[in-house]
């Protein structure tokens, strides 16, 4: 008996080292809600959410894309997610806030009434509370006691806020901005009721007053306790800078090296040829191009951005990309190229199918740089028809349907473009369709260099290190 228990705790103490030593790799989410635009869940449960009542997607100087709650609205995800009280888990969320008595995240049947193992996660009020803290973190079960935070996050600021608890050990913690500060710990691990579904801001009427008031974003759902390395981890990758990486930053950290051996990297020409009609594809798909229109390399090879570039005459002439249908559907992708043109009409790269909603078009409308699906277009304020050398880019990020005005992005020279006053027309969501091979440079007159497809938003950084051409460099990693 004495040698099993002292076994389990030397256990206990090497995974502890581990942690501490070993990197902090976090496992995947259950139930994932970015906000980005809606309230798809990019965890492994598949539960998107809806937004009821007031509940709003906004712009946040600090967050970008945001859930606003202003007491009277919340998300309903209409679904279990994982069990909340009899086996281990983790929630973890930014959360802006100056109110006090308001959920973050509760499971319950759904009315008001406070029934037996109905669980929230709320900011506490002293007066609601059977304890005098106010405006920290606390998870509670009706019946099932406390896990209680010691510091206030009712600031008016964002937090990262995080609650654990580990079954087995009966250990409760609450995180805030990832560290550890528990007041005190008596959940005793109530069971969930059968039917009870996750809802983010509403109150299961237990210890909060009304809906969340203030801003939520990135809710997430971890069916294990994460260790204190992985709050402050999960935490990392959730922050502004990570905010735009997609879904798991952490993998990628881990085995990308460059954005010119992204895995996400589809499509990449670099137009270094000097004879022939065929331009080879870089990224590890291949691709090649066919110059078509009588457009050949022998003729129209120049010097480029980097190595040698394409001199497309604005006629006849374009490049298609044999068997490639490009990105489809809603997925996310970026596109992005050199082009030094005088002249402000043309496509530099295109596929779909002709049909509203369904091209994907990165092209001169009416004279800038900008997207459309064919119905609806995006395009940007300043013109770059001087001659000179410019990179475009333009991104659409992760979205159960995604429409040019919450999900797209365009970049000029590196940088967020300016979008033109009257430059948004949103007919169409982005349902890229997969008749139309791309093709680059239909109609446009000038050079254009390193074009490259992605199959994933890039974030800024990205986009700006292709600017740089530092695309061969390892990116740096994001900062907390
Ligand atoms: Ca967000
Ligand atoms: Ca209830
Ligand atoms: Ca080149």
């Amino acid at each position: 008996m004495s040698n099993k228990s002292r076994l389990s705790v030397s256990v206990v103490v090497l995974s502890l080292v581990c942690t501490t030593v070993a990197f902090a790799e976090i496992p995947q989410a259950v139930g994932f809600w970015r906000f980005e635009g809606n309230a798809v869940d990019s965890g492994t449960g598949g539960n998107n959410g809806t937004l009821v009542g007031s509940a709003a997607i906004v712009s946040d100087i600090v967050r970008g894309r945001c859930l606003n709650l202003d007491g009277e609205g919340y998300v309903d995800i209409r679904a279990s997610v994982t069990e909340l009280g009899a086996d281990d888990f983790t929630i973890a969320a930014w959360v802006k806030t100056t109110e006090r008595g308001v959920p973050i995240l509760s499971k319950c049947n759904g009315d008001e009434e406070w029934e037996e193992n109905e669980k929230e996660l709320y900011i506490a009020a002293a007066e609601l509370s059977e304890y005098d803290n106010d405006g920290t973190v606390e998870y509670v079960g009706n019946s099932c006691d406390w896990i209680r935070g010691s510091a206030r996050a009712n600031d008016g600021r964002w937090h990262h806020i995080a609650v654990t608890w580990n079954a087995d050990e009966e250990e409760g913690n609450v995180y805030l901005d990832g560290v550890k500060g528990t007041d005190a710990a008596g959940f005793d691990g109530g069971e969930d009721n059968e039917d009870d579904v996750v809802r983010i801001g509403f109150s299961a009427g237990g210890h909060t007053e009304s809906s969340f008031v203030g801003r939520l974003d990135d809710v997430a759902i971890f069916d294990v306790a994460l260790s204190a390395g992985q709050i402050t981890e999960q935490m990392r990758f959730t922050s502004l800078v990570a905010r735009r990486a997609g879904a798991a930053p952490a993998a990628r950290r881990d085995k990308v090296v460059t954005l010119d051996t992204d895995p996400a990297l589809l499509g990449w020409w670099k137009f270094d040829e000097a004879s022939g009609k065929t331009a080879a594809g870089s990224s590890k798909h291949g691709r090649k191009g066919a110059l078509k229109g009588g457009l050949s390399f022998d003729q129209a090879s120049a010097p480029g951005r980097t190595g040698k570039a394409l001199k497309f005459d604005g006629r006849e002439g374009y490049v298609e990309i044999t068997n490639y249908k490009g990105v489809a559907g809603t997925k996310p992708r970026t596109v992005a190229a050199w082009i030094k043109t005088a002249d402000d009409r043309g496509r530099i790269i295109s596929w779909g199918a002709d049909d509203f909603g369904q091209m994907w078009n990165l092209a001169f409308i009416r004279g800038r740089v900008g997207v459309s699906p064919n119905g609806g277009y995006l395009y940007m304020n300043e013109g770059v028809d001087d001659d000179e050398w410019h990179h475009v880019a333009a991104a659409v990020r992760e979205a159960e349907l995604p429409n040019l005005h919450d999900d797209v992005i365009l970049y000029l020279d590196g940088e967020l473009a300016e979008i033109h006053d009257i430059g948004l027309l949103d007919l169409w969501p982005i349902q890229t369709g997969s008749d139309i091979n791309v093709t680059v440079g239909r109609g446009f007159k000038g050079l254009i260099d390193d074009v490259r497809i992605y199959g994933r938003d890039l974030s800024d950084d990205e986009v700006k290190a292709l600017f740089k051409l530092q695309s061969n460099r390892p990116l740096p990693k994001p900062r907390p």
